[in-house]
């Protein structure tokens, strides 16, 4: 059987984080598309280099043309400008809404039957509008946002409580950005929820409000460390995640944007939710029980990505 293939397309520090996992999870040969030249060639044959010594086999090739994508099975999608100290990602909207429209005709004409994860930032507003310049069907374009603020959440509870971050689990629902929503009541260690751990005097109500503000921070916490850019690492990781559910059929439960039609009294948009990720792309959208202070909290979100996709709409009129 052929090798599954993976484009990504911006080839930068993210990008160049998932072609190194992709290959060490031998996920398929991996094309590396970036408009800078030389950029992927040379990344991509820095990782191929590593190969013999890590025994994985995948073919990793650099592009700086849009026909090196053909045929792919998933395509990932970092290609814009990341933010730096003092920049909001919402900044980021002007410039990275013309490379979604780029990327989006790039994918349409090479990739139609793709799995298109989306990591560019502002990312509900992003991933909503590249669904639409690719024309790919709705539950094949998704967006990278909510493993990644659930991994960091896990790992700050993990931390607090000195167990293995693999007993914990975490759920964070909403746009990825400073409304995000983390949901101690659906967030565990080993199943006990964070609501009954803080009954049982592991933390207080307040320790643990710190630690969803932190999460909420994560993305500044590491830009302000960096000074040069946004984080890549635990992105990276967390696209992979993605990725492999679908190569592999997993149906993994994943907070996701997802396009939403008609859930949690959606429709037409993106924002984060949990999904089953299979075969078919987003093959289910989980709507969850939301109490007075978490629907509250999620409208909040949910209206703060309403107002990026305002302001793409204003940029790119055809986003209607
Ligand atoms: P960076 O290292 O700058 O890589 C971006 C790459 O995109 C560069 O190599 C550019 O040359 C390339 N690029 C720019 N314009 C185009 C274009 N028109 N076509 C193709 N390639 C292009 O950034 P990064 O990898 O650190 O971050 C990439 C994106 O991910 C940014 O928008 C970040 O804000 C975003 N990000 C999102 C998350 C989420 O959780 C959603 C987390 C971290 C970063």
């Amino acid at each position: 059987m052929a090798r599954r293939k993976i484009a990504l397309i911006g080839s930068g520090m993210i990008g160049g984080t998932l072609a190194h996992l992709a290959s060490l999870k031998e996920l398929g040969d991996i094309v590396m598309f970036d408009i800078a030249e030389g950029t992927p060639q040379g990344k991509a044959l820095d990782i191929a280099e590593s190969g013999p010594v890590e025994g994985f086999d995948a073919r990793l090739s650099g592009a700086n043309d849009y026909a090196a994508i053909e045929g792919a099975d998933v395509c990932i999608v970092t290609a814009g400008v990341p933010r730096k100290p003092g920049m909001s990602r919402d900044d980021l909207l002007g410039t990275n809404l013309k490379v979604m429209e780029q990327v989006g005709a790039g994918i349409a004409k090479y990739a139609p039957n793709a799995f298109v994860i989306c990591i560019t930032n502002p990312l509900d507003a992003m991933v909503w509008a590249l669904q639409k310049f690719s024309g790919l069907p709705k539950e094949k374009v998704v967006g990278m946002a909510g493993v990644l603020d659930s991994s960091r959440f896990r790992t700050f509870l993990a931390e607090e409580f000195k167990v293995s971050v693999e007993d914990v689990t975490a759920f964070v629902l909403g746009g990825h950005g400073d409304t995000m929503v983390p949901l101690p009541r659906y967030s565990t260690v080993a199943g006990i929820p964070l609501t009954d751990l803080v009954k049982m005097g592991w933390c207080s109500n307040e320790r643990l409000g710190e630690i969803i503000q932190r999460t909420r921070d994560g993305g500044a916490e590491i830009v302000g460390l960096l000074k040069t850019g946004s984080a890549y690492y635990a992105p990276a990781a967390s696209a992979i995640e993605m990725a492999e559910a679908y190569l592999k059929d997993k149906k993994r439960v994943l907070p996701c944007a997802a396009n939403l039609s008609g859930q949690y009294g959606l429709s037409d948009m993106y924002v984060g939710v949990p999904c089953v990720i299979g075969e078919g792309g987003v093959e289910r959208v989980i709507e969850i029980d939301l109490d007075g202070d978490e629907k509250a909290q999620f409208d909040k979100s949910v209206n703060s990505v309403k107002g990026l996709m305002e302001a793409c709409q204003g940029i790119a009129p055809n986003l209607k």
